[in-house]
């Protein structure tokens, strides 16, 4: 039998009534437990509300950019381009960490170039050519005593690499390299390239979690945290913060510690000139399609000023320096200067290569916007993880896949079309489009003809795989020249805080 009720009786006015036979003196008591309870709940909607507003108010001056693209795109120059805007002072007491990586990125440019002078004179040397291998000399002339005492001389500059790269961590070269000195890829490859390929200079890089500048700025703050799913590292402490400055006694241990390495470059300036000026070795660089000058981290127009007891890196240096990223990296910094003073910004620098790419998922959910970066010279190179593919196909892919991406669907994406100052190089030099991408057709090889077919690739991807209300936002983009870089960024910033502070009205 079912339980009757009287549907006019509230049942939780019938359970908060007070007892039928309450005293005078257990009202009062009772009143007053309810009135004290009342207080406590309203307190706590009062923090509660308190919280919320607290954390409204910080969403609104905090933004966090992910920055996205393949191995050697321009990602961690991009932050650079960041820092040297926004916090000016933090970049400058940073400066001088940067010489070391500006000293490594010089020797393994002549180490490079030792490689294939000591590969090319052992083919010299060997009386027949190898019919087999059908390996033979770049050139003809034979190397003179002046090489091989070159070559000698130089010799200490094996060592030297090494010795920075433990300076700088605990880093390991690995060897798909995307280094300076890496021979381009892409054109009709050099008849000895099975030869070359295993002779590539390996490229060092260091695991964020083993922040190298912490190793040189005791005084930062480390403020590394894990986040679910990825791992976040802090290498820069608070940019543009109350970080302390590096005193004079640890910048002369640190110094100390350098200096025997400064001396034996500073020792080899004359013979690096020597030897990157001499005809016959630039001669045999060409003739193997080795494009040294167009390489990340090239340093070798600047030997007089970097093969110095003194060097100190300028702001040029320090964009141009190659540091492969490896996992990723957490750049907080607060704005120094401009319309948005105090603003605090996270910026997102992640690996770009194939094996650094599955950890780049787990930052997607949390982001006010994302600068993927695309480069565009190197439409006629070959991905380093793996010679089948086409590096702009790979970007494309990339680009595909992100603009796709569901959990990616509310945030904005800015496109940079990067390193187009390459790109009008290659093309100056005569490299044809067609002739690495085929449904270029017969359009000119110009940059301008270039650039106008590679966006239109990029906004078509966009059309058919993006949200349908997120704009196509472009720029062509040199990130090493950081004159213009400054107004892109001016024009970044505002489109990325303007779309923040609309989401912001709405949480
Ligand atoms: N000439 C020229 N060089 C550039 C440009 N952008 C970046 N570079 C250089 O290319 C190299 C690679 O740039 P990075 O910023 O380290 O590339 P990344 O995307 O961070 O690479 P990973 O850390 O390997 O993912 C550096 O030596 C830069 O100086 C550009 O627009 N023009
Ligand atoms: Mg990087």
């Amino acid at each position: 039998m079912g339980r009757s009720f009287d549907e006019n009786v509230d049942p939780l006015a019938q359970i908060t009534a007070p007892p039928v036979n309450e005293t005078p003196d257990q009202r009062r008591t009772r009143e007053c437990k309810e009135a004290e309870a009342r207080k406590i709940s309203e307190q706590i909607d009062e923090a509660l509300k308190a919280e919320r507003e607290e954390g409204k108010a910080k969403r609104k001056n905090r933004l966090k950019i992910l920055l996205l693209g393949q191995s050697e795109s321009g990602k961690s120059t991009t932050v650079k381009n960041f820092q040297l805007k926004y916090a000016p002072r933090a970049w400058k007491q940073e400066r001088l960490v940067w010489t070391t990586v500006v000293q490594l990125n010089l020797i393994k440019n002549v180490n490079s170039i030792l490689d294939v002078l000591n590969h090319e004179m052992a083919i010299q040397t060997t009386t027949k050519v190898d019919s087999i291998s059908n390996i033979v000399p770049a050139i003809d002339e034979q190397f003179s005593e002046k090489h091989k005492i070159l070559k000698l001389r130089l010799a200490p500059l094996r060592g030297v690499q090494t010795d920075l790269e433990r300076k700088l961590g605990n880093g390991r070269a690995q060897s798909a390299s995307a280094v300076s000195g890496t021979i381009t890829p892409t054109e009709s490859p050099p008849i000895d390239d099975d030869l070359q390929i295993r002779r590539l200079p390996k490229e060092f890089y260091i695991r964020s979690n083993n922040s190298w500048k912490d190793r040189f700025k005791s005084g930062l703050r480390n403020t590394g945290r894990p986040r679910s799913g990825g791992s976040v590292h802090n290498v820069l402490g608070t940019w543009g913060g109350d970080e302390k400055d590096v005193s004079l006694a640890e910048w002369g241990k640190i110094n100390a510690e350098l200096e025997g390495i400064t001396g034996i470059i500073a020792g080899c300036r004359e013979d690096i000139k020597t030897l990157w000026e001499d005809e016959l070795v630039q001669r045999t660089l060409t003739k193997r399609k080795y494009r040294v000058d167009e390489s990340s981290g090239f340093f070798l127009n600047d030997v007089d000023r970097i093969a110095t007891k003194n060097y100190k890196p300028s702001d040029d240096d320090i964009v141009r320096a190659r540091l492969r990223t490896l996992g990723v990296q957490e750049h907080k910094f607060v704005f120094e200067q401009g319309k948005h003073t105090g603003t605090e910004w996270h910026i997102y620098d992640v690996g770009g290569s194939r094996s650094s790419r599955a950890s780049w998922a787990s930052f997607f959910d949390d982001m006010d916007a994302i600068i993927f970066l695309a480069p565009l010279s190197v439409f006629d190179e070959k991905l380093l993880e793996d010679n089948r593919v086409n590096r702009l196909q790979d970007s494309y892919e990339l680009w595909k896949q992100v603009t796709s991406n569901k959990v990616l669907a509310g945030t904005q994406i800015i496109l940079f079309l990067n390193k187009y100052d390459l790109l009008a190089k290659k093309l100056k030099r005569g490299v044809k489009v067609r002739d690495f991408i085929s449904s270029y057709g017969e359009r000119e090889s110009t940059p301008e003809a270039a650039v106008k077919y590679f966006e239109a690739h990029f906004k078509e991807v966009h059309r058919k795989h993006s949200h349908p209300d997120r704009a196509f936002f472009v720029h062509l983009t040199s990130v090493v020249d950081t004159k213009a870089t400054t107004v892109t960024l001016s024009v970044v910033e505002d489109s990325i805080l303007r779309r923040h502070l609309v989401n912001a009205q709405l949480l």
